[in-house]
């Protein structure tokens, strides 16, 4: 049975994967690289260096890892200057009110988040205090597809992987889920994705007919 729920940030519970989109295409507009929206969806879940690496591959030149380093940083300075105008609003549709349930219920709710601006974003968004455990990007060594991130997330709230659902918005998320034996469901694009994901869900909503049936 289910006891808890790991969300995924970016792209689950935020759409700050436009915010990401947004940032990365101004740093590689200013560099001259080809950046599309198909390189777009492979950025999802995946590490910020590993995004730069994604984004790299399109540009004629090879940069050294001090340039690298200052790509990262001046697309997280962009990526900043939208975070700055989050508000609670801006919170996916669905996700207080699926959030409430499992509390109700007592299924237990945590974050799994590649992301190292996780502790900023879900301040903004007033989310914070309802998680009963944070595991982000701040925290771990390899990211998404490794199962790392959600493990962490699972020993934190003290809940067995097999016990855990986990929600994500990435392909390299529901490896991750599954390396980590945990149950997953798909949200967003990533529902047409070939890797079986034992739910997916067109709205956040679904997600309580998926846990108490
Ligand atoms: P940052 P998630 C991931 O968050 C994003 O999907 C991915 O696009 C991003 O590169 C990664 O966080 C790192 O983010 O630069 O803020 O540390 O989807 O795992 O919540
Ligand atoms: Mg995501």
């Amino acid at each position: 049975s289910i006891l808890a729920v790991i969300f995924d940030l970016d792209g689950v519970l935020v759409h700050t994967d436009q915010y990401h989109y947004q940032a990365w295409k101004r740093m590689a507009d200013e560099e001259g690289i080809v950046f599309d929206e198909s390189a777009g969806d492979r950025l999802r879940g995946v590490s910020r260096m590993e995004s730069l690496e994604v984004i790299l591959e399109k540009s004629s030149r090879t940069y050294t890892s001090v340039e690298k380093e200052a790509l990262a940083e001046k697309k997280n300075g962009y990526y900043r200057e939208l975070l700055d105008r989050l508000t609670p609003e801006d919170a996916a549709p669905g996700s207080c009110e699926v959030i409430a349930a499992c509390k109700q219920q007592g299924t237990k709710v945590a974050i799994g988040s590649s992301s190292r601006n996780t502790p900023v974003i879900l301040e903004r968004l007033g989310l914070l205090h309802l998680f009963e455990a944070v595991a982000d990007g701040n925290e771990i060594v390899n990211s998404k597809p490794d199962p790392e991130v959600f493990l962490l997330a699972a020993k934190k709230l003290a809940i067995d992987p097999e016990c855990c659902l986990v929600v994500e918005d990435a392909e390299a998320g529901l490896i991750a889920a599954k390396r980590a034996g945990m149950k997953s469901a798909a949200i967003g694009t990533v529902i047409n994705s070939l890797t079986a994901a034992d739910y997916r869900l067109h709205r956040l909503e679904e997600l309580t007919a998926v846990i108490w049936g």
